[in-house]
């Protein structure tokens, strides 16, 4: 059962930074408003020398409206109390791209096929998420294995983000960048 209350997500257990790190491939993403990373989102999660966690991301953007691009982004992560919770600052190559700081939530993963992020970047007076994205990972750039959609599934449900999703697709768009 879920109530939609951002303050009663539940988030995985026991966040092994470690093993999160290396490649991810987006295959589904639930959009936040306003300007977004469009489709051959790949991300790729590290933690350096004092085990603190950061990440590069890559993505088809559209700016201006009408200038197709391939966004590079960086990301470091600020530790909380929840290890599966982070605060993410992040920015772009250039400075025309993004700059923000979203919270950072690892919903579930079994750190070798797939991997469910959340972030809400604005709750509601009643607890719900007015403005959020999530972000269906896997380790595989052809998509998630069949056993691992059902999981999935019920955590959209749960993260009141069902049938918010889009398929992400990967035309090799960022590859020669
Ligand atoms: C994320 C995980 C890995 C690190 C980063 C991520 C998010 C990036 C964005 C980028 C937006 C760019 C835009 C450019 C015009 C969650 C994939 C940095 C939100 C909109």
């Amino acid at each position: 059962a879920q109530d939609c209350q951002v303050s009663n997500i539940q988030v995985m257990q026991n966040f092994d930074r470690s093993r999160y790190t290396g490649r991810w491939y987006a295959v589904a993403k639930k959009d936040p408003v306003g300007l977004f990373l469009l489709d051959n989102v790949v991300a790729q999660f590290s933690v350096d020398g004092s085990g603190k966690m950061t990440a590069t991301a890559q993505g088809r953007v559209i700016i201006l409206n009408n200038w197709e691009m391939c966004a590079n982004m960086f990301g470091t992560f600020e530790d909380t109390p929840d290890p599966a919770k982070f605060k993410m600052r992040y920015w772009g190559a250039a400075a025309y791209l993004q700059s923000g700081n979203d919270d950072h939530w690892v919903i579930d993963t079994d750190y070798d096929n797939y991997a469910i992020h959340y972030s809400c970047r604005e709750v509601d007076l009643d607890g719900t998420c007015l403005d959020g994205y999530s972000f269906i990972f896997s380790r595989h750039p052809t998509g998630l294995r069949p056993e691992d959609q059902k999981i999935v599934t019920d955590k959209k449900k749960e993260l009141c983000f069902l049938g918010k999703y889009r398929r992400v697709s990967h035309t090799g768009f960022c590859e020669s960048s």
